[in-house]
């Protein structure tokens, strides 16, 4: 399919890398980059076991919603556009599959609340992280103000957005919002190595521990229990979890069919 704002790769071995592509505004997310995010998550994904995010261009990962497009909404509008961007990137945060986010540059608002809703980020030395929603009279409407605080802590969370400020990928690492930082050009082949460690693993696996942790991390402590414990039992049902233990005693490579 074509977009208008996305380049979709499949690089052929179950990794697809998905780039947001509005030069014109530094990424930012207008209703109609939304609207493709949606399609290509709904229809571009069939084989894909990795899916990595990252903004087109050496500047910017995303700069947040767009907002010549927000300054002329009303309050149904708006509401409508904050649940736009919420339900697609809640369509990524549980997809089936592991979803890394490569930020590369800028990734203020709209963009700090699509890394979140990828299960890892890596960043670009160069990236700066922000939600300075305030400064424009409204607050983060993508969950931000979800996500981030089960993130960083609340205390950090509420600082980040009261005052807006704009933190540089360093301090981003060191209060947890990234997993690494690498220099700009080596990101992709990060994010790259790591989609390749996750797929020498069991798809069905991953896909059943992405679910334990998301949903598990909203339940109490024996809710989240009794839901592992449940897809625990689950694997075994799994022509993966056959072929990765009889490869472990037989001292062989597994080969992972995903079943
Ligand atoms: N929206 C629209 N256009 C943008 C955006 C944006 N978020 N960010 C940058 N642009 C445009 C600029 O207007 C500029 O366009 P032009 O060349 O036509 O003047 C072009 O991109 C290049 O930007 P700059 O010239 O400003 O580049 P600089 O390198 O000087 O600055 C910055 C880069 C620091 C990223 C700066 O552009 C900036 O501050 N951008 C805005 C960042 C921001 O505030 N983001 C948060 C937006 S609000 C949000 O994301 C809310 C999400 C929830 C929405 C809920 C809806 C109800």
């Amino acid at each position: 399919m074509d977009y208008q704002f996305l380049k979709v790769e499949h690089c052929g071995d179950g990794t697809t890398v998905l780039k947001i592509s509005a030069p014109k505004s530094l990424n930012a997310l207008n209703s109609t980059i939304l609207k493709e995010l949606d399609a290509c998550i709904g229809q571009e994904l069939e084989g894909t076991r990795v899916l990595i995010i990252t903004g087109d261009g050496e500047k910017s990962f995303v700069a947040g919603a767009d907002i010549s497009e927000m300054a002329h909404l009303d309050e149904p509008q708006g509401f409508e556009f904050g649940r736009l961007g919420a339900q697609v990137f809640r369509r990524i945060e549980t997809l089936p599959i592991p979803v890394i986010a490569a930020v590369n540059g800028f990734a203020l608002g709209g963009g700090c609340e699509l890394a979140m809703a990828c299960d890892i980020r890596i960043a670009s030395s160069k990236a700066k992280f922000g939600q300075p929603e305030v400064g424009l009279g409204i607050i983060p409407g993508f969950s931000g103000t979800h996500r981030l605080p089960k993130l960083i802590g609340q205390g950090y969370a509420k600082e980040m957005i009261y005052t807006g400020k704009v933190i540089r990928a360093d301090e981003a690492l060191r209060i947890g919002l990234v997993n690494a930082v690498y220099e700009p050009e080596e990101l992709m082949d990060k994010a790259m190595e790591m989609a390749r460690m996750m797929l020498k693993n069991a798809p069905v696996a991953i896909k059943l521990a992405k679910q334990s942790i998301n949903e598990g991390y909203d339940l109490d402590a024996d809710g989240a229990i009794a839901l592992e414990n449940k897809l625990f039992g689950k694997c075994f049902a799994t022509r993966d979890q056959k072929e990765g233990m009889d490869a472990f005693l037989g001292k062989r490579k597994a080969e992972f069919k995903g079943e």
